[in-house]
């Protein structure tokens, strides 16, 4: 893709409404454009990155048996009449009327429509479980929206539910979303830490948030620094695993506002351990029994004649809130870096060649090694403008590829400057450098 017959619109400067890094970021290269308050159009170098981190999303919770579907984003309110939730949730819920007078509205989540679908159709134990996500909008009507798109009113969301035979069985359900969300945020080079959280208007009395550190976050966290160590590598979706795993994770403190107790803290923490700081959260999953399937009827035949509701829980994923965070993580401000982890990048490589007016031989040999890159599955983005050297670095650093390739008019053919975004560059060979981008989009 040529620089300058792509949709990114750069600005010189940083929007002065925008107050965290990620918000002046999306704005600043384009990737968004706020359409009114809270609601925003995605520009393409936003929409590549969000789609990237949807696929990534979606392979993690196809991996441990989740099965993709897609309800609307228009929800009618007598559903949420029968769970009881129509006057609980308040002014957050746009309520709409259709033409026959129908009370409808914009879904803010999906418990509801999902338990009207599955008791359409399951009707015994031997179907269980059942996990089912999808990748769709929502609307919450935010007293104050803020941050961009960290906290808006229309945002694209994972939401899974699982359906089960009993506790147990549904814990383990809990457990396989609590493994999914570690190895998704993993591969989006996160450290996202699960945490004991209060569960709000979805319901329930177990929920983690998943939350990863950043100074701008609005969820305050009190933790014990040692669960930085645990890991999940080698755990297996299996119910003792999947256990243990969490087992590691719950037996340190760690929490959020809503649950801080500063006598348990104190207890439980020694004192050179304790952090105390702010954080965003990217994921929610919750464990909230019968509390829809009891009031919507959605009960399945037990072995010996009985019939009893099933057991829920349900798990969210920020998807779009994600491309802010994984900038709040990344995004050097001081210098004006960004470097995206290859996985989620929108392109893998800028290739800046030094142009001179009247003079295509740089232009020329670009065009060449992107030909190369492209035929090896590499992204590619050339800036083709007549600017001088530096203000091109500069927006290549902010686009944020993780890999820069520099070709000047003395560039020989087979041996460029290359360099990791932000880093010193080395001469290497075209091959050479084929090699270091595959072997990391490999990683991933
Ligand atoms: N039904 C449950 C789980 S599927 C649910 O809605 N959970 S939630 O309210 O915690 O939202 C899930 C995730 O969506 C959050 O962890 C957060 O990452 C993201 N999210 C929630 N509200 C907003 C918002 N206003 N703007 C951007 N992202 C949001």
């Amino acid at each position: 893709m040529y620089l300058t017959k792509s949709f990114i619109p750069i600005l010189k400067n940083n929007p002065s409404e925008a107050k965290i890094k990620s918000h002046q970021l999306m704005l600043r290269v384009g990737m968004i454009k706020q359409s009114s308050a809270g609601i925003y159009s995605w520009l393409p170098l936003g929409f590549k990155v969000m789609k990237k981190i949807e696929q990534i999303v979606r392979e993690e919770q196809n991996k441990i048996g989740v099965q993709e579907i897609l309800m609307p984003t228009i929800q009618s309110s007598e559903i949420w009449k029968e769970s009881g939730r129509y006057d609980d949730y308040g002014e957050e819920m746009l309520r709409i009327k259709d033409r026959q007078d129908r009370e409808m509205l914009y879904g803010p989540t999906n418990e509801e429509l999902v338990t009207d679908i599955f008791r359409a159709s399951v009707k015994s134990y031997k179907s269980l479980p059942q996990l089912l996500y999808h990748i769709q909008w929502k609307f919450r009507d935010e007293v104050r929206p803020r941050f961009g798109i960290m906290r808006c009113r229309e945002f694209y969301m994972k939401d899974a539910y699982s359906f089960d035979v009993s506790d147990e069985e549904a814990f383990f359900s809990y457990n396989k979303f609590f493994l999914s969300y570690l190895r998704t945020f993993k591969r989006l080079d996160l450290t996202a830490i699960p945490m004991a959280a209060d569960t709000g208007p979805i319901g329930g009395n177990l929920s983690h948030e998943f939350i990863i550190l950043a100074d701008t976050g609005e969820s305050k966290i009190f933790t014990d620094k040692e669960i930085f160590k645990v890991s999940s590598d080698n755990t297996k979706v299996e119910k003792k695993s999947l256990e243990d795993l969490r087992k590691k994770y719950e037996k340190f403190y760690a929490v959020t506002d809503e649950k801080f107790d500063k006598k348990e803290f104190e207890n439980k923490v020694i004192e050179e351990n304790r952090l105390i700081t702010k954080g965003i959260e990217v994921g929610h999953i919750f464990y909230f029994g019968d509390k829809y399937s009891k009031p919507m009827g959605a009960s399945v035949d037990l072995p010996g004649g009985r019939k009893d509701f099933v057991k829920m829980g349900s798990y969210g994923v920020g998807v779009s809130r994600l491309v802010g965070a994984i900038i709040e993580a990344k995004y050097d401000d001081k210098n004006e870096v960004m470097k995206w982890p290859i996985s989620v990048a929108p392109y893998d490589v800028s290739i800046i060649p030094m142009i001179n007016k009247n003079d295509n031989t740089a232009l020329e040999k670009a065009n060449n090694i992107n030909d190369e890159l492209i035929k090896n599955n590499i992204e590619t983005i050339i800036d083709d403008t007549d600017e001088n050297f530096s203000s091109k670095i500069k927006k290549m650093n902010l686009i944020g590829a993780p890999f820069q390739i520099i070709i000047g008019k003395q560039t020989q053919d087979d041996l460029v400057e290359f360099k990791e975004t932000g880093q010193e560059s080395k001469k290497l060979k075209l091959e050479e450098v084929i090699k270091i981008i595959k072997e990391e989009k490999v990683k991933n």
